[in-house]
């Protein structure tokens, strides 16, 4: 019976010296978060906006003990971001949090991953499939829209004419949903200024988004404002407009509050930025994925909130907390 007993137990060593081989640290095993391996997936390296909420992990990381490794692309491509994730794949992290760069294009390798038993959060971006993310958190961007056209509304006080959004790349989620709220609110609300022509998309270079702008301006003299649905098409395009000299004609109105974007307040090329939480959304993100490595209970969808501001409430301690850094 002994003998017996031996076996089985050697058996049982086996399969767990095997089931460790990998190196891995899959999240399938229950019990605390701490000193376990969890990656954060950026959309895009060097981007403030995913600096902050890089920031915003590393602390809760090191709060729960949790060993946080960092990783992006250098470009918001999902060409770029899926190889990166098939490394992560194939090491195995008990948690990936992670801004999907494309809708579609991304769910293949986020499968992989969660079917291994990795515990996935999406943070800031999603995909379609729905079975990905055991927590999602992310702006709400609808509303985020709804605010920048708001906001616009009342920088033109009433001028006519039309407004041109200018987004990234179709099939990214969050500026999906921004171009969504903001044409709902100038369909629906607003009856001085309509939409000019459809979307135009920056592929999130400001070169690519002041271009846009200029050609914009040439086609159509009656423009009075602009919608940019994140950070780097807010900048390019309020350099363009201010190279074209119709900073006095046009307003901007931007999504993201990194420091250049403050600069660019400042100096008056921009009028209103819709400011994210992306600390809140770091912080949120390593909560949900040790909730779920521990077996605790998950919030499948968390909406975080965004805020206005101008050149009049920036210097306010309320507002200027949530400015975006560039180094945590
Ligand atoms: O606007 C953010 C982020 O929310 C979006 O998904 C991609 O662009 C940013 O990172 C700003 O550059």
């Amino acid at each position: 019976m002994k003998k017996i007993a031996a076996v089985v137990a050697a058996g049982v060593l086996l399969v767990a010296g095997c089931a460790d081989e990998s190196g891995g640290d899959s999240g399938s095993d229950s019990g605390s978060a701490s000193g376990k391996r969890f990656t954060l997936m950026v959309g895009v390296k060097g981007d403030p906006f995913y600096i902050s909420m890089e920031c915003g992990a590393k602390e809760k990381a090191k709060e729960l003990g949790v060993d946080l490794q960092v990783q992006g692309p250098d470009k918001f491509d999902a060409t770029l971001q899926n190889p990166l994730l098939d490394a992560v794949a194939a090491s195995r992290p008990a948690a990936l949090l992670v801004a999907p760069n494309d809708v579609k294009a991304s769910v293949t390798p986020l499968k992989r991953i969660q079917d291994a038993g990795t515990k996935v959060v999406l943070v800031d971006t999603t995909v379609d499939d729905t079975n990905i993310g055991a927590s999602r958190i992310a702006t709400d961007n609808k509303l985020g829209g709804a605010k920048a056209a708001e906001a616009l509304n009342e920088l033109l006080g009433g001028a006519q004419g039309k407004v041109l959004v200018i987004s990234t790349d179709p099939g990214v989620s969050s500026v999906d949903a921004r171009v969504a709220g903001f044409e709902e609110a100038v369909k629906t609300k607003f009856t001085n200024f309509t939409l000019a022509a459809a979307t135009q998309y920056s592929h999130n270079s400001p070169q690519t988004a002041a271009s846009i702008i200029q050609a914009e301006l040439q086609r159509s003299p009656d423009l009075v404002g602009v919608f940019a649905t994140n950070l780097f098409s807010a900048q390019g395009t309020a350099t363009g407009v201010r190279s074209a000299g119709k900073s006095n004609q046009v307003k901007v109105v931007g999504f993201d509050a990194g420091p250049d974007q403050i600069k660019q307040l400042e100096a008056g090329d921009v009028q209103a930025l819709v400011a994210q939480k992306p600390y809140d959304i770091g912080v949120q993100g390593v909560e949900q994925a040790a909730n779920a490595i521990e077996g605790k209970t998950v919030e499948t969808n968390i909406a975080t909130e965004s805020l206005i501001v101008t050149k009049d409430n920036m210097s306010d301690p309320e507002v200027s907390k949530y400015i975006y850094k560039d180094k945590c």
